[in-house]
């Protein structure tokens, strides 16, 4: 019995499809389309068994859905800007371009040894000027529609290495290389207008049936949508007019962010006679036991300008961090300035009002009130000046009126201690005390959101160039559409850190578009968020002239099924979404969301191993990135061998560890190059593995005993057509041909649902019951059948077999088995025969059999004939399709 030759097999398959562009898609087919795209890699040098899990997933939905009469999009292309191919340079000495392009060959005929059914055709890289041009032109789209603006923004500054640095290069404070303390920097950066779409974002999440629940709940906690009121609190005591403060907006970025109330602050000269305040739980103001402002607030700096304690303490205020999460951590401290406010819900209640560390002067209105039993820094804020700490929340039955404790409750509950709301629950308590406030004139509700406008600037060279030239008398120019693309100079050199773009001798020095003087081009590039924001626009239309054409790309959009990583849940999908409409908003696409369908696939996992003598497997070990160092401790699969006394690392013969079965990363030398697994098994035993046996959802654990039962069965699937061969069969085989028509079905239902494990393992007792089948004409058409639906998952050993077993054309273009509905239902049925209510025999019988059929059947099995010993029975009760009772 031959073996099926999987590294022929493979090469010569591949070729045929190549040759024949078997996988591109038509765009004036009139056939129904589906659109099926897998998240495009960053060409980080080799592909991963994360992308081959990823990949075949997709290519098994798009091979199906060919088979099934569609024409399918299934494009591939390379997310290549990004920091990886810089610090490459910065430590080989390559140019990004080379180092990218370099990877992206021999990824590309990695992935081309997968057989994987795509249109390369439509192979795109964001690193080349004939991507990066159109996205330049996008960019200057939604400039001209006031949708990009520039403000200062913080970065993190390494004052040793001069440069700016990514959050993922600060470490515990420090510059990754430099090892210096980071500093907050303010840099004039580009941002685009995502907030306006915040709340079309948040109920967009509505209409995406096919999307998992996890997701969109992390969409949507992300863009954190609530509502807030924002309400003043008169002043018992009126502060006289304040020289030189309480003028214009303290806050000059906090306009164009949409998402922030507008400051109201009391025009100069007049006194300040109360304090505005913003809040998302007006529910709890009742519990209410001081108000707050910032050291920048008005009152702060009006109250300094005669008390040289305030004063210091406004000193001592600015000496800390002033990111969020710092004030979140830091010791909260406060200033009674001895003012006093006046609840708005009892003119006989009185709050004093503080200046605390812990108020943010640029959000809301830099003051809020204090509910200590509801917010945990109130309540810190409050165990330290000994200010009323009152229950108005009631996480169950306990109504305590007096809070005790130093955790506050921030959960559901109901309204207690709050008179006209006690008993609401907090949404509704939320909406009351609004309309309330509105009804009465002294409060206005406002929608609020946690989510904040996109910035775009990178100060790095690897990236799109901002196509805007700063000029001084003209401002920020875009670039004439004429003059795209702003090509990336080749010249550039790593060997210091910081930004080649702004020191290259000429780049960046070019004449006002507008005016003519000299100018400076924007030296800032894209975040590569930008790039995966509308490449798969880009797969759907790609016209030379321009981004994308209207018509064309809407015949494919949205994607029909997206697959990726859930680490993407967010951002990137969050960005492409809003890409997306914010081309709808200029017209420019007539389409909403982007991904109609979204599935997040499960990691593949690996054990790890450890020297003996090495540290203990750590907690943080598991909170390493992709990029951590390697740590020496580590062993890689093929540095150790399992013996009988466990396993040893080879090359000392030392104890080894086996560690927990995490995540395939570099860090932890526990990844397995799917290359020379390809090599040795072929890639149909390969795609067949990293489907079967793990939910796709959930994690795969690699093994090696998994991938040789994948290419056992790959194996056996050729042995079943070779046994057809010879003499075509003849005769019957009802229950084969049944069979036959219900893995068909099934095998379909599941690869739609994407639940490929199960659509394996249907396969395997398909193939079983053939083995086992004695020579017939359905066990030929049983064959044919196998072939063509496990062809989307192991294609070379399909198409092989397709063609050994005489068939003209490709199983790629064959169509999917036909299903006989008849042929679905179960029309047998297993009857209990009972002697005295006892079961003693089942019988199969045709459903619907006659009464007396089943009786005499009954009476006549061996068993029975034993039980009964002669003496004929009393009763014979038939329920029919269910049981024979039969009383002795
Ligand atoms: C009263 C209150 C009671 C609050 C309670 C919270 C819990 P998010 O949801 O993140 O927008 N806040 C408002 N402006 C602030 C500022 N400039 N600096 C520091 N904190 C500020 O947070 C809104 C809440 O953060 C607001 O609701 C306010 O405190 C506080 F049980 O008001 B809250
Ligand atoms: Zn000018």
């Amino acid at each position: 019995m031959s073996r099926f030759n999987a590294l022929k097999a493979d090469a010569a398959w591949q070729k045929v499809w190549d040759d024949a562009q078997t996988f591109a898609a038509d765009d004036s087919s009139t056939k129904p389309r589906s659109y099926v795209l897998e998240m495009f890699p960053y060409p980080s040098g080799r592909i991963h068994m994360g992308h081959v899990r990823n990949y075949t997933m997709g290519d098994v939905l798009a091979r199906f859905r060919r088979m099934n009469g569609m024409e399918v999009l299934h494009p591939m292309g390379w997310d290549a800007f990004g920091m990886p191919a810089e610090n490459a340079a910065m430590e080989k000495g390559v140019h990004p371009g080379t180092w990218t392009r370099a990877n992206i060959a021999t990824m590309k005929a990695q992935l081309k040894r997968l057989g994987f059914a795509l249109d390369w055709s439509r192979e795109l890289a964001t690193c080349e000027p004939d991507y990066y041009g159109h996205e330049q032109a996008l960019f200057l789209d939604l400039f001209a529609a006031g949708l990009v603006y520039r403000k200062e923004s913080a970065v993190n500054w390494d004052p040793v290495d001069m440069t700016v640095l990514a959050n993922e290069q600060v470490i515990d404070g420090r510059g990754w290389r430099s090892g210096a303390l980071v500093e907050r920097r303010k840099l004039s950066q580009w941002f685009l207008k995502i907030t306006d779409f915040a709340d079309e974002l948040v109920d967009g999440l509505g209409a995406l049936e096919h999307w998992p629940d996890k997701v969109k709940l992390m969409q949507e906690n992300w863009i954190g949508r609530s509502q807030g009121l924002q309400f003043r609190f008169a002043l018992t005591s009126p502060l006289p007019p304040a020289g030189g403060v309480g003028g214009g907006p303290v806050d000059s970025d906090a306009t164009p962010d949409g998402t922030r109330p507008p400051l109201a602050l009391p025009a100069s000269g007049r006194g300040i006679d109360s304090v505005e305040v913003f809040t998302t739980r007006p529910d709890t103001m009742f519990g209410s036991s001081f108000v707050a402002v910032a050291a920048d607030h008005p009152i702060a700096q009006a109250i300094a300008a005669t008390n040289p304690d305030a004063a210091d303490f406004i000193a001592l205020c600015k000496r800390g961090g002033t990111t969020a999460a710092e004030l979140d951590t830091q010791e909260k401290l406060g200033f009674d300035t001895g003012l006093r406010a006046t609840h708005p819900l009892d003119s006989n209640w009185q709050l004093p009002v503080y200046i605390a560390n812990f108020v943010l002067m640029d959000y809301g209105t830099g003051a809020v009130f204090g509910v200590p039993a509801h917010d945990q820094r109130d309540l810190d804020f409050a165990r330290k000046y000994d200010l009323p700490v009152k229950r108005v929340v009631s996480e169950g039955d306990d109504e305590a009126p007096v809070f005790v404790g130093n955790t506050a409750w921030t959960g559901p509950g109901s309204l207690v201690n709050s008179h006209f709301l006690d008993g609401l629950d907090i949404e509704d308590a939320k909406r009351t005390v609004i309309e309330r406030a509105e009804g009465e004139g002294w409060g206005t509700g406002t929608t609020v959101f946690r989510l904040r406008d996109w910035g775009v600037s990178r100060q790095r060279y690897w990236g799109t160039p901002i196509p805007i030239i700063h000029c001084d008398a003209c401002g920020a120019v875009p670039v004439p559409r004429e003059q795209l693309p702003i090509v990336l100079p080749e010249d550039v050199a790593f060997d210091i850190p910081g930004n080649p773009l702004d020191r290259h001798p000429t780049w960046k020095h070019v004449a006002c578009p507008t005016c003519g003087a000299d100018a400076r081009r924007e030296t800032d590039t894209l975040d590569t968020f930008v790039d995966s924001s509308w490449y798969f626009i880009r797969f759907a239309s790609q016209p030379d002239a321009k981004p994308f054409d209207r018509t064309g790309a809407e015949k494919w959009l949205p994607v029909n099924q997206y697959i990726g990583g859930v680490e993407h849940a967010i951002l990137h999908l969050l960005y492409a979404r809003f890409w997306t409409r914010a081309l709808k908003h200029i017209g420019m696409l007539d389409i909403a969301e982007p991904f109609a369908g979204l599935f997040t696939q499960g990691m593949v996992t690996h054990e790890t191993y450890s020297r003996g003598d090495a540290e203990p497997e750590t907690e943080t070990d598991d909170e390493e990135s992709e990029d951590a160092p390697v740590q020496t401790k580590w062993l890689s699969p093929e540095e150790v061998r399992k013996t009988d006394a466990g396993y040893i690392e080879i090359a000392t013969g030392g104890p080894v560890t086996v560690g927990r079965v995490t995540k395939m990363s570099k860090s932890k030398k526990n990844t397995v190059d799917p290359e020379p697994i390809v090599d040795q098994y072929g890639a149909d035993a390969v795609r067949w593995f990293v489907l079967s046996d793990s939910p796709p959802e959930r994690d795969l654990p690699w093994s090696e005993s998994g991938i040789e039962g994948a290419w056992r069965f790959v194996q056996r699937l050729w042995r079943a057509v070779e046994t057809e061969g010879g003499a075509a069969g003849t005769g019957d085989d009802l229950p084969l041909r049944k069979l036959a028509h219900r893995t068909t079905h099934g095998v379909a239902g599941d690869i739609e649902a994407l639940q490929f494990n199960k659509a394996v393992a249907r396969l395997y007792s398909f193939v079983s019951a053939i083995e086992k089948a004695a020579p017939s004409a359905d066990r030929d058409a049983a064959v044919a059948t196998l072939l063509r639906l496990a062809s989307p998952m192991v294609p070379h050993v399909a198409e092989e077999a397709w063609a050994a077993a005489g068939n003209t054309g490709l199983i790629a273009d064959a169509a999917w088995p036909d299903v006989d509905p008849a042929l679905l239902v179960d029309d047998e049925v297993t009857i209990a025969v009972q002697v005295n209510g006892k079961l003693r025999d089942t019988l199969v019988f045709a459903k619907g059999a006659p009464k007396d059929e089943v009786e005499a059947a009954a009476l006549a099995s061996d068993k029975i004939v034993k039980l009964l010993d002669g003496k004929p029975p009393r009763k014979v009760i038939v329920v029919p399709d269910r049981l024979v009772n039969i009383v002795a």
